[in-house]
């Protein structure tokens, strides 16, 4: 391990094509049809949602990075010296910037997503911005059991870090179960930063996933392109529509595809009935009262160490160690 030429490794546990073609078919068989969100991140939704994140109504992002960045020195004097980051949906890996700057001597950054080409580059370009960490990049579906490869070197504590509120695309319960199995992986004296997007006025809510130049309506119908060109579907784009909004009883908002008519739509070579005004289900995003996200990572043993927040209580970003 030299002391600075830039060390990057990949390791591709990328999801087949066929685990895309078996998620869609059963997903569309089902009443009511869903597809799950981690189906939107092709090579073209993961640059959809970076767009997003740079859209005035789309909070999440610019004010978890402003949370980030307000406490990085705090969070680096918790995390301490020599650390491991395991960063789950690494995505463009724009984030871990903040804390690899504020941390002393981070000695790993394990980036583990599902979009390959984005992970790939990302992962690349930070191994060179940061010559003295090692850039460990794994290509993975985090939300089912995979082997984080070896870190070999003096044992630094590990940290799992969790940005962008991914964690409100699980149900409540699999928070638990997630958390948990995350727990055993992180070993004793592991810890997790987790951002998670907190209750506010549904407007606001509402506007962040209907924005005026129509960037989540196009991230949404992509999953649609994508079962086009991947599977060869003949889905007619202008008869299916972005529907999203915030689920006040359940604390969360819900985006759709909405089928405009009644329609019969073919894929890999099978046949799909949509009526007219029928919803696809295609994500959950929940919304955490600081004091709701820190019984769930209680249940699934962590102790709640610190929360920080921005000043409108916009989002929230928790540290968590391991009970
Ligand atoms: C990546 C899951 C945090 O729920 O806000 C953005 C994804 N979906 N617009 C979110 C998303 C529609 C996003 N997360």
């Amino acid at each position: 391990m030299g002391d600075s030429a830039p060390s990057f490794a990949f390791h591709d546990l990328a999801p087949s094509q066929e685990s895309f073609r078996d998620a869609v078919i059963a997903g569309l068989g089902r009443e009511p049809k869903s597809l799950p969100c981690k189906l939107f991140y092709d090579a073209r939704g993961s640059q959809l949602f970076e767009k997003i994140c740079e859209l005035p109504e789309y909070y999440l992002t610019r004010t978890e990075i402003a949370i980030l960045d307000r406490f990085a020195a705090d969070i680096a004097q918790r995390i301490g010296p020599h650390c491991r980051l395991i960063e789950l949906g690494s995505g463009a890996s724009h984030k871990v910037r903040i804390l690899l700057e504020a941390l002393e001597r981070p000695a790993f950054y394990v980036a583990v997503d599902i979009s390959r080409e984005q992970l790939r580059r990302a992962a690349a370009r930070l191994a060179g911005d940061f010559p003295k960490v090692n850039v460990v990049a794994v290509c993975a579906d985090y939300t089912r059991p995979f082997m984080l490869p070896p870190l070999p070197g003096p044992d630094g504590k590990r940290v799992g870090f969790f940005p962008g509120s991914t964690i409100g695309n699980f149900e409540p319960r699999q928070v638990v179960k997630f958390l948990s199995d995350w727990a055993a992986l992180l070993g004793p004296g592991g810890e997790m930063l987790i951002g998670a997007d907190l209750k506010k006025d549904p407007k606001i809510l509402n506007a962040a996933y209907n924005d005026k130049a129509g960037r989540n309506a196009a991230f949404n119908l992509n999953l649609l392109v994508r079962i086009n060109r991947e599977l060869g579907g003949d889905f007619d784009l202008d008869r299916f529509a972005h529907v999203a909004f915030y689920n006040e009883s359940e604390g969360r908002v819900e985006l759709y595809l909405k089928s405009l008519a009644e329609q019969t739509v073919s894929i890999a070579g099978r046949q799909f009935h949509f009526g007219a005004g029928e919803l696809v289900h295609t994500e959950n995003s929940y919304k955490y009262a600081i004091e709701d996200f820190r019984a769930l990572a209680e249940a699934a043993g962590f102790e709640p160490v610190h929360t920080w927040t921005d000043r409108h209580s916009l989002f929230s970003v928790h540290y968590l160690r391991r009970a």
